[in-house]
């Protein structure tokens, strides 16, 4: 079912887990030419489907549109972008033969689906060493189980990350975080998870905690869980370059951080300043860097966040210099346009530049590995830094941990967010088209900032974000520094709010089981309908909608000053609507439906002959009565 060919002599990504042995490249089913880059070619015919690739912009049928694996520092999710943080290299080919392709390779991959050519799909590759996974099955669903089975099974977090999430780039003090959990309470509002963005540190140095906001952290820390909130510390990839501190000097001494060429630290600019970026491709390094949680750990602290670690790089002193000589040469003529337009490309162009990517180097097995053929690998490995540390000290399901760069396999040890979205009513449904293609790679405890991240929200379009993120396993309300407040009680009654994250709390014992079954069955929790609807015209390409489990299908509203929308039912079904503690019931029949869904209701749909269990309200998972369920129908 799966076949596996080898060109060269790749480089060892961990993304697979299953023996395959290799086949004959001579016997590779699609075309296949190798010269300095490798290029896969085929064609496809008219209303074939391409599906896969993960975290990327655009639909879930990803034909006619051409992406790139390359873990980016990307804010701006537009329909422009080819990179967003993930470097997910799998797609699914719905076609007369079904099929699926891994590209296990930890550079460069584009992807041009359909559109150069439209008839066409070429994949390049920025070298010549790689795996290809060949994988067939009988559905869509069936070979991305198959895939799934290699790449083994996906990263269960504790129970209590199904919980409702608060967090904002921009608390800081304890009291910050004393007043979210009040508000919560106050308001009848089911909180678990309270976030500590990056000035929590003492000056943004990882493992640190600033002694003037916390004065005793642990305190703070048992004070939070005595009151069923865990706090979760954002980590960065960069280590803050400074005399006296131990996370550095350790990692300078032994020489963990990645190197130039001469063989000297490596060093760029990111929050903290200077930075160190550990070289988490090195078996001794990664070790060394995930013991260092047990700083947090140690006072209580059971969940992280990893960030930046692409690795983002504001600047190198390279680029810096590079671009001031540029400015000083600009500035010797006298400064037309067009000196204008090159004086912003060379200030512009310092940030996650390519230059910096092929300076520097990873110690591996002690052959010096540039960056730039194994970038896509940083923030996975940074991941199984912390993963590792966390299975051996902990065991499993013990300790949340998500990233936000992420290869392929990093889906074992860990979750991923989509990253810095905007308050933009297009962001609910990209939200929902990544859960599909983030499942398909292995990804399934993942979510997307509810309410988004840039930009300012407005009340509306939060409590319908949140009315999607009530069925996503990371169900995290997050915010960009300097934007409108966005936490639940922020705009007047709360009542439309509790509402909908009631149902979540009321959802979460059969949204858990069915994210353990999908987890255990290597199945997709969201899957596109195209998947199990093949031969339904409609239902086919259907992009704002998804089936959820076995049992249900899910259709947010995601437009604003919309009361309802227009659904398309590939069978007949039940309409739920959710909210609080009332249900609504409605049978409707397969076909076009229009639905009327209030902004304190939560739509959902049932297949006939299936039924869906709720639990009482609780304020949080640790007073969730798992036990005593009553059923939706
Ligand atoms: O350059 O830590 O995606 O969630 O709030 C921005 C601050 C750095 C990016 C993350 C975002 C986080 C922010 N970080």
């Amino acid at each position: 079912m799966v076949k596996k060919f080898r060109i060269g002599n790749p480089f060892d990504t961990q993304a697979v887990v299953e023996n395959i042995e290799i086949s004959d490249i001579r016997d590779f089913p699609l075309e296949l030419s190798v010269d300095e880059k490798a290029v896969i070619k085929f064609n496809i015919g008219e209303g074939d489907m391409i599906f896969g690739l993960g975290e990327a912009v655009r639909g879930i049928n990803k034909r006619g549109w051409v992406y790139e694996s390359w873990c980016s520092d990307e804010t701006n999710h537009t329909e422009d972008k080819r990179s967003l943080y993930g470097a997910h290299n799998f797609i699914v080919v719905s076609a007369k033969k079904k099929f699926g392709l891994f590209v296990d390779f930890p550079a460069r991959v584009k992807w041009d689906l359909a559109y150069s050519k439209t008839d066409e799909v070429k994949i390049i590759l920025d070298g010549e060493n790689a795996d290809f996974y060949y994988i067939e099955g009988n559905s869509e669903r069936e070979i991305v189980r198959n895939f799934r089975k290699i790449i083994g099974k996906s990263y269960i977090p504790p129970f209590w990350a199904f919980g409702y999430q608060q967090s904002c780039w921009g608390y800081a003090k304890q009291e910050d975080f004393v007043n979210v959990r009040e508000n919560h309470r106050k308001n009848n509002l089911p909180l678990d998870c309270i976030y500590m963005d990056i000035d929590y540190m003492e000056r943004f140095k990882d493992f640190t905690v600033n002694r003037d906001l916390f004065p005793d952290f642990k305190a703070f820390v048992d004070d939070m869980r005595a009151n069923n909130i865990h706090l979760i510390p954002i980590i960065d990839a960069g280590v803050k370059k400074e005399e006296g501190y131990d996370v550095y000097e350790q990692g300078h001494k032994n020489g963990y951080f990645c190197k130039n060429a001469d063989g000297t630290d490596f060093e760029c600019g990111v929050w903290p300043g200077i930075v160190g970026l550990p070289d988490f491709l090195n078996d001794d390094a990664r070790r060394w860097f995930g013991s260092q949680y047990k700083a947090l750990t140690d006072v209580g602290i059971d969940g992280f966040w990893n960030d930046m670690n692409e690795p983002a790089i504001f600047y190198s002193a390279n680029g810096l210099n590079k671009a001031l000589d540029k400015l000083d040469e600009i500035r010797r003529d006298e400064v037309d346009i067009w000196g204008f337009f090159k004086m912003k490309d060379a200030v512009l162009g310092i940030q996650n530049s390519m230059d910096d990517y092929c300076s520097f180097y990873h110690n591996v097995d002690g052959k010096m590995v540039c960056h730039k053929d194994v970038h896509n690998l940083y923030g996975a490995f940074m991941t199984n830094a912390a993963s590792g540390f966390f299975e051996e000290k902990f065991g499993r399901e013990k300790i949340l941990i998500f990233s936000r760069a992420s290869y392929i396999g990093a889906h074992r040890t860990s979750g991923i967010w989509f990253g810095d979205n905007f308050s933009w009513w297009s962001h609910i449904l990209l939200n929902l088209k990544m859960l599909a293609s983030a499942n398909m790679c292995g990804f399934l405890y993942c979510g997307a900032d509810l309410g988004g991240f840039n930009n300012n929200v407005t009340r509306d379009l939060l409590l319908r974000w949140l009315a999607l993120g009530v069925f996503t396993p990371l169900m995290r309300n997050h915010r960009a520094l300097g934007t409108r407040v966005q936490e639940a009680y922020q705009f007047g009654d709360c009542k439309d709010f509790s509402d909908v994250l009631c149902v979540r709390y009321r959802l979460i014992p059969y949204l858990y089981s069915t994210f353990r079954r999908c987890s255990e069955n290597d199945d997709m929790m969201f899957c596109p309908l195209a998947f199990d609807y093949p031969d339904d015209k409609i239902a086919r390409e259907i992009e704002d909608q998804l089936m959820l489990g076995d049992e249900c299908m899910i259709a947010p509203i995601y437009e604003q000053n919309k009361n309802g929308r227009a659904v398309y039912l590939p069978e007949d079904m039940t309409f739920v609507k959710l909210s609080g503690e009332n249900i609504k019931t409605e049978k409707l029949k397969k076909g076009l439906n229009y639905i009327d869904v209030a902004l304190n209701e939560v739509p959902l749909f049932i297949k006939n002959g299936k039924n869906i269990p709720l639990a009482k309200p609780a304020l949080n998972t640790a007073e969730l009565d798992t036990e005593n369920l009553t059923y939706i129908l």
